[in-house]
C-alpha cells in the first residue's frame, strides 16, 4: 500500500470483496422492504416482476430488479417516490434540467450524514485535511455542489470559504486573502479562474492553492493538465448526481486512475443502454446505481445516463473500492453527426493537447441540404494569437487534421480571438444544436 493520504473510512474504503458484497446484500433487502412498504410506485414496479419483500438477499439477484429513470422521478414529481413522511425531510435539492419539471430529492437528516460522510471520504482521498481552507465556488442553492462540499469540508474539520459560484474578481480576492488551499468548482470555471489571476494583475505567487476537486460535468485529462498549469496545483474529479446524492458519489485518489465508488452506498452496474443488459467489468457503457443506505429517497437500479466503465483491479492508493474510468459523457451528449457517435470530450482533448489553444470552446452542428456539419469554434490562447494569417491557419489546419483522424469526420474550424466565447461560472454549455 503506498503511504500517502489519510483513508477517512478504511473499514468500508479497504473493505475485502466478500465483506462488501455481504453488507450491500443485507442493505439492499432492507432498502427493497422499505420501498415496497411505502412507496406505490416501486409496489407496483416489483410485483410486475413478481418481487416480495424478502426474495432478494444478495447483490447477484441486482439483475433481476427494475430499472428507475429520470422519466418516473419526473412523472413522480414532486414528492411520490419519498419513502419517509416529508416531517423527517430536512432538505431538498432539485436539478433543473433543460426540459420539463425538475427532479427533486430529498434528505433525512441520517441522508445529510451520509452525504458529508462520503464527500469528507472524497475529500481526504486528495489528501484535503484539517488545516486546508477551501474555497467552495460550485454554486449554493438546489443545485447540490455547493452545500454537499460544504458539509464534507466542516466534517474533516477544513476551512471553508462559501463564495458560491461567479464574481470572479472577488473569487480572486478571497483567494488570495484567506490563503485558500482548495479551490472547488466545475472545472470550466476553474480554468476561467486560473487565467484571470493574471489578467486581473495578481501576482501567482500570493496564490496558495494546492489541490482542485473538480466535477460536475465532463472533462479530459488534456484539460486537467491545463488547469494544474494554471494553478500549480493537483486536480482531482469529484463525480456525482442530484438523483442519487449529489457530489461524492465517486472520487479520484492520489493515483489518479479512475474514481473509487463509495459502494457501499452507492451500488454500480454497467448496461448496454439499448438492451439493458448487464456488461461486465471493462466494457463501456451506461452507468446505473442503486443507493442502498439512502432512507427518504432511495433509488432502485438508476439509470444514470453517463457513459463510463468498472475496473476492479487493485489500486496503488489500499482501497478496495471499484474505480469507474473519467465519464466519456452523457448518452443525451452524444452528438450523431453523419451517423458518427462523438462526444464533446473527444474534441475538447484534440483542442486541449495543443498548446495554441485556450480551454474554451464551443460546438455548432447545422443540418444543411440534410447533411448535419460541425463548427468547433475555439479560443487562440493570448500568447499565440497572431496577426500572421499563415500562423492561424497553420494551426486551424492542424486541428482540423487531428478532429478528422479521431473521429474520422469534418469539421469547420473556426479561431475566435481570445476572451471572446462566454465563461461559463457553473456547468459550461459547450453544445450548440440547430438541429433540435
Ligand atoms: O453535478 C453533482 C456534482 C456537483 C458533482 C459538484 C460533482 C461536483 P447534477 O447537477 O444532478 O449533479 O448533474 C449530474 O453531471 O449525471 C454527469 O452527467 C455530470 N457529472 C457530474 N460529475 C461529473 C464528473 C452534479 N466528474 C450529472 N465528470 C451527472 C463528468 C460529471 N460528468
Amino acid at each position: 500500500m503506498r503511504q500517502g493520504n489519510t483513508i477517512w473510512n478504511p473499514e468500508r474504503e479497504c473493505a475485502g470483496r466478500e465483506e462488501m458484497r455481504r453488507w450491500q446484500g443485507q442493505q439492499l433487502t432492507a432498502m427493497i422492504e422499505r420501498m415496497y412498504n411505502h412507496v406505490p410506485f416501486y409496489k407496483k414496479k416489483l410485483r410486475e416482476k413478481g418481487i416480495e419483500p424478502g426474495d432478494i438477499r444478495s447483490v447477484d439477484q441486482l439483475e433481476l430488479l427494475p430499472f428507475t429513470t429520470k422519466e418516473d422521478l419526473r412523472d413522480n414529481y414532486p414528492f411520490a417516490l419519498f419513502t419517509v413522511p416529508q416531517s423527517d425531510v430536512v432538505r431538498i435539492h432539485a436539478s433543473s434540467g433543460t426540459t420539463g419539471k425538475p427532479t427533486v430529492v430529498g434528505y433525512t437528516r441520517k441522508d445529510i450524514e451520509t452525504w458529508a460522510e462520503v464527500v469528507a471520504r472524497s475529500l481526504a482521498m486528495a489528501g484535503i485535511h484539517r488545516g486546508d481552507t477551501i474555497q467552495v465556488a460550485y454554486g449554493y442553492g438546489p443545485f447540490t455542489g455547493g452545500l454537499g462540499l460544504h458539509y464534507g469540508a466542516e466534517k474533516i474539520g477544513a476551512t471553508v470559504i462559501p463564495t458560491s459560484s461567479g464574481n470572479t474578481r472577488k473569487q480572486l480576492q478571497f483567494m488570495t486573502d484567506f490563503n485558500a488551499t482548495v479551490l472547488a468548482c466545475t472545472p470550466s470555471y476553474a480554468a476561467h479562474l486560473g487565467e484571470s489571476i493574471r489578467k486581473e494583475g495578481i501576482d501567482p505567487e500570493t496564490v496558495k492553492l494546492r489541490a482542485g476537486v473538480f466535477g460536475a460535468e465532463p472533462w479530459s485529462d488534456e484539460m486537467r493538465r491545463q488547469i494544474e498549469k494554471l494553478f500549480n496545483i493537483r486536480a482531482y474529479d469529484i463525480y456525482g448526481l442530484s438523483e442519487v446524492i449529489g457530489p461524492g458519489v465517486s472520487m479520484e485518489c492520489e493515483c489518479q486512475c479512475g474514481n473509487h465508488i463509495f459502494e457501499d452506498h452507492f451500488i454500480p452496474e454497467i448496461i448496454d443502454p439499448d438492451t439493458l443488459e448487464v456488461l461486465p467489468d471493462g466494457a463501456i457503457g451506461e452507468l446505473v446505481f442503486t443507493t442502498v443506505s439512502k432512507e427518504a429517497m432511495p433509488l432502485l437500479r438508476y439509470r444514470t445516463r453517463d457513459l463510463t466503465r468498472l475496473c476492479r483491479e487493485k489500486c496503488d492508493c489500499g482501497r478496495t473500492l471499484v474505480r469507474m474510468e473519467k465519464c466519456l459523457g452523457r448518452t443525451d451528449d452524444m452528438l450523431i453527426i453523419r451517423g458518427v457517435n462523438v462526444f464533446p470530450s473527444q474534441i475538447e482533448s484534440v483542442l486541449m493537447d495543443m498548446s495554441e489553444t485556450s480551454p474554451h470552446y464551443q460546438l455548432i452542428i447545422r443540418r444543411e441540404n440534410n447533411l448535419d456539419t460541425l463548427e468547433v469554434r475555439v479560443e487562440i490562447s493570448e500568447q499565440n494569437w497572431s496577426d500572421s494569417i499563415r500562423e492561424l491557419e497553420t494551426i486551424r489546419r492542424c486541428i482540423m487534421q487531428n478532429i478528422k483522424s479521431m473521429l474520422g469526420i469534418s469539421a469547420t474550424i473556426k479561431l475566435v480571438e481570445p476572451n471572446s466565447i462566454q465563461r461559463s461560472e457553473g456547468k459550461a454549455q459547450r453544445i450548440i444544436d440547430y438541429r433540435q
